[in-house]
């Protein structure tokens, strides 16, 4: 009976996190109703993606009745901007696929700011690897004189994070600091189950996560650490490596499984001198990729850290700055650590 009633007692993400509000007494449900909107904009990118590659199929095999196939991230952002100014509880947006930040008109200004991608790794959709949304969620102090400054904030501030990766199946990950719980939609209800209660990450992992294709631009203790990985001197096993080029399913891999991602800065001038490269360069992006997915690595046990310092603790100075990021098990991130301040003294 136990097992009939569980699988009748629906843990959907709405219900999962008006009994979070709960400890906030003060709350009048602002939050729940900007993430029901945010999962409303998951839905949709969910949908449109299954059907990209029919879509694409029927665009060559028949007629398109002439409609401009738009691109799906373009599609998905219009649908989250949407969604999101239409809640009400939203008075500034960054998304990736902005140029500028997006300011709410009074009579639908909120007090939340999102900053998101609406569809990161979407080069992957033709090839039907995951790809996924990333977002992270701030309150802002004075909705109705909210500035860039409000934005360009430390990760610390951030109340919520999460991610939808669209894959085999669409898994809904969220923190909204209290730990880290994962939702996995059923198409047949149209809801977000709880399915990974408390993800906690593991303290090491067997796997690190890079693109070894750039190994000639790292930096030292970014390559003495993946050749630790590979020849360890302890005698322990070598690590596997595991990089699917897509964030949001290689980070998934990792909360999961344990191990470590890197994206590290790489070194363009010919001196050698380590400078970061400009914002049009493949480093993550601070605001909507390395704040969230630092976030819920923190509230799952792991950490996350740039080179120089905690993840979350970076100060974005421009929305679309971007940052080097080793993030994952602790235990692991402790050693790619130490190699940077061992760097740092020796000099
Ligand atoms: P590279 C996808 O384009 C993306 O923004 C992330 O999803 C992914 O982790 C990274 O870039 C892959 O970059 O340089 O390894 O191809």
């Amino acid at each position: 009976h136990a097992a009939e009633a569980q699988r009748t007692d629906l843990m959907t993400i709405t219900r999962h996190v008006l009994n979070e509000q709960g400890r906030h007494p003060e709350s009048r449900g602002d939050f729940t109703i900007l993430l029901s909107h945010i999962v409303l904009g998951c839905k949709f990118v969910a949908s449109a993606v299954n059907k990209a590659g029919l879509a694409k199929l029927i665009g060559l095999a028949g007629d398109t009745n002439g409609e401009e196939q738009k691109k799906l991230d373009v599609l998905s952002n219009e649908v989250f901007v949407k969604a999101l100014v239409s809640s009400g509880r939203t008075c500034v947006l960054v998304s990736e696929e902005n140029e500028e930040a997006i300011f709410v008109d009074a009579p639908l200004r909120g007090k939340y700011c999102v900053c998101f991608d609406p569809l990161d790794g979407s080069s992957n959709i033709d090839c039907g690897v995951s790809i996924g949304t990333i977002f992270g969620i701030y309150m802002i102090k004075d909705k109705d004189n909210v500035t860039l400054d409000d934005v360009l904030q430390p990760g610390t501030d951030m109340l919520a994070a999460g991610y939808c990766m669209y894959g085999s199946s669409c898994t809904l990950v969220l923190s909204t600091g209290n730990g880290v719980n994962g939702f996995t939609l059923d198409p047949s209800l149209g809801e977000f189950i709880l399915t990974h209660p408390n993800i906690k990450i593991p303290n090491r992992g067997k796997i690190y996560s890079v693109n070894e294709g750039n190994a000639k631009n790292w930096d030292a203790p970014t390559a003495k650490f993946v050749e630790k990985c590979k020849f360890p001197q302890d005698g322990s096993p070598s690590k596997s490596l595991r990089y699917i080029g897509s964030m949001v399913a290689d980070v998934h891999r990792t909360l999961l499984y344990g191990g470590i991602f890197l994206y590290p800065a790489d070194q363009k001038s010919p001196n050698g001198k380590l400078r970061y490269a400009d914002a049009n360069s493949e480093l993550q992006s601070v605001l909507y990729e390395v704040f969230p997915m630092s976030f819920l690595m923190e509230q799952a046990g792991g950490q996350a850290f740039t080179g120089k310092q905690r993840a979350l603790e970076l100060v974005p100075r421009k929305i679309h700055d971007r940052s080097p990021i080793f993030l994952g098990s602790y235990d692991d991130v402790e050693d790619i650590k130490a190699l940077y301040a061992s760097e740092s003294i020796i000099g």
